[in-house]
């Protein structure tokens, strides 16, 4: 540390020099976050010294927690849903496990999950001693909901489905899982981190949510698709107490038992998650996602016209293409198959696409 401290202006100098260091979001094609909506900025700065780790400190933020769980529960077809707001998909599905494992004590347990899983299911199952047993993708790249029963026994604590995989996109048949998890009586969790805020807004929505009888839980990020600052996610729960089976004491806090990971919680980025949920409304969310499908069916399409084939048909808003070089300064992923991966998220407009496709066909001309 400096013994005496710099000038505002050459501290907020050297910040911005750094800052300029990152890169700029206009070549950004694979992020699964965005830049947050205005609305989000200005909740998140409004609640910036809030903290839902003692919420009896903070009751009007601790009142807006609630009101987004009520908001994305009725948005997900269960309107008394529990949960709460997490820092992302990792958190929520740690905390989603940890909860099948706290109501199915036993030995041995195992955790039965697609092999287009995210890695913080591999995070989770190395923090809870937890088996995992993968399912293999059928040629949809969805998980094989037949195979997936095969694996389950006495010991399978939790089965997982994802709505809207990382790499490719896709949606599993959770509507197969949640019959399943019904007929074996065991846990399903969704984790709907990155589709939660598009599948409801599409056209015609696949049934993925709790209005299936056998999904118990239920990942989704505001600080993807919800254009929320970030970290913001959230866990839901159909039986409203359900997380209650996680409390531990926390004697010397406002509220004397907490079921969280996280314990000093930002309440700004919650905020901002609530603030565009309530601006944009269902017609606002549908525009954003018709326009995030738009431009993925346009560069799916403006690709093969260059002789690229798409390696999946995406349900969600990623694109992959069997292609393995792109021109700088664009910035685009890979998945473990070796595919291009682009995610079209808002930021990525109808022009940038353009752009991108304009250079593409340059490096190949
Ligand atoms: N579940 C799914 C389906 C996800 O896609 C992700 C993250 C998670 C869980 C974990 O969420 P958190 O990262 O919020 O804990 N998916 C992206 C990924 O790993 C996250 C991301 C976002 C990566 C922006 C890079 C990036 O620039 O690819």
């Amino acid at each position: 540390m400096l013994s005496n401290g710099i000038s505002e202006d050459d501290l907020f100098s050297f910040l911005s020099l750094h800052k300029k260091e990152d890169l700029d979001h206009r070549y950004i094609l694979s992020s699964m976050c965005t830049l947050p909506h205005p609305v989000a900025v200005r909740a998140h700065c409004m609640f910036m010294e809030t903290n839902l780790g003692d919420p009896g400190l903070f009751p009007g933020t601790a009142a807006l927690e609630r009101l987004l769980v009520e908001r994305l529960g009725t948005l997900f077809h269960h309107k008394n849903a529990g949960g709460y707001a997490t820092s992302g998909g990792t958190e929520s599905n740690i905390q989603a496990l940890r909860l099948a494992k706290a109501l199915r004590p036993g030995s041995s347990p195992n955790v039965v999950l697609p092999e287009s899983v995210h890695f913080s299911f591999k995070k989770a199952c190395d923090l809870l001693s937890l088996e995992m047993r993968s399912v293999p993708l059928g040629t949809d790249r969805r998980i094989m909901a037949d195979k997936a029963a095969e694996l389950i026994d006495k010991n399978t604590i939790c089965l997982v489905g994802v709505a809207g995989t990382t790499e490719y996109g896709m949606v599993d048949p959770i509507a197969d899982l949640a019959k399943i998890a019904a007929q074996q009586d065991i846990f399903l969790h969704v984790d709907a981190a990155f589709g939660g805020m598009v599948i409801p807004f599409l056209p015609k929505p696949v049934p993925f949510d709790f209005a299936l009888p056998g999904v118990t839980t239920l990942a989704v990020d505001p600080h993807k698709m919800g254009m929320s600052t970030i970290p913001a996610g959230v866990l839901l729960t159909r039986e409203p107490d359900m997380l209650d089976a996680l409390n531990i004491d926390t004697p010397y806090l406002t509220v004397k038992k907490g079921y969280t990971l996280g314990g000093t919680r930002p309440g700004a980025p919650m905020a901002g998650a609530l603030a565009v949920l309530d601006y944009l409304g269902i017609s606002g969310m549908k525009a954003v996602v018709a326009g995030c499908m738009k431009n993925t069916e346009r560069l799916i399409a403006g690709m093969e016209t260059r002789g690229i084939q798409p390696a999946a048909s995406p349900d969600v808003n990623v694109a992959t293409f069997v292609c393995d070089r792109v021109p700088e300064p664009w910035k685009v992923s890979w998945t473990r198959a070796g595919h291009l991966r682009i995610v079209c998220m808002p930021h990525v407009t109808a022009d940038r696409i353009e752009a991108f496709l304009s250079d593409f066909g340059d490096m190949y001309a």
